[in-house]
């Protein structure tokens, strides 16, 4: 059985490689991903956004139906302590790129209506303010970026 469990370790480890695109309107999402987490608890939700068009744009919502509301956070370090903000936007400044990435700007999928576990895809449209709305699956999956940064939600 080793050499199986070996196989599906390592396509849960490869799934970037496979990132998926998501473009309209000149607005590209790339890579939604999350990670596992348990029914009624919050999880996270990270990509690549970006703004390929030459006037400003902005992220100003995202729903999703596996949540009770989304929020988009900012996370710094203090004192060696994370402390996160939330934010009621997310500008994007022509041609501007945006990371959502684990101790960075991320979703935050409050109150989960179902559990999340590796393999499972997360669907949730973005809202923008120039009216465009894309929806995307961000990918469930383990073992990337910092495990921990959600500890105090
Ligand atoms: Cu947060």
């Amino acid at each position: 059985m080793k050499p199986i469990s070996f196989a599906v370790a390592m396509a849960i480890v490869a799934f970037p490689a496979a990132a998926a695109t998501y473009r309209t309107a000149g607005l590209e999402v790339s890579n939604p991903w999350s990670r596992p987490a348990a029914a009624g608890t919050t999880g996270a939700g990270y990509m690549s956004l970006a703004n390929l068009k030459t006037r400003p744009d902005a992220l100003v919502r995202v729903e999703s139906p596996v949540a009770e509301r989304v929020e988009m956070h900012s996370s710094s370090m203090a004192g060696g302590v994370m402390r996160m903000a939330k934010l009621e936007r997310t500008p994007l400044g022509p041609g501007a790129r945006q990371a959502f990435a684990p101790g960075g700007h991320h979703l935050m999928f409050i109150r989960l209506k179902r559990p999340l576990a590796a393999g499972d895809k997360l669907p949730a449209t973005l809202v923008f303010q120039s009216g465009a709305r894309l929806t995307v699956e961000f990918v469930v999956g383990t073992g990337l970026g910092a495990p921990a940064a959600h500890a105090g939600h």
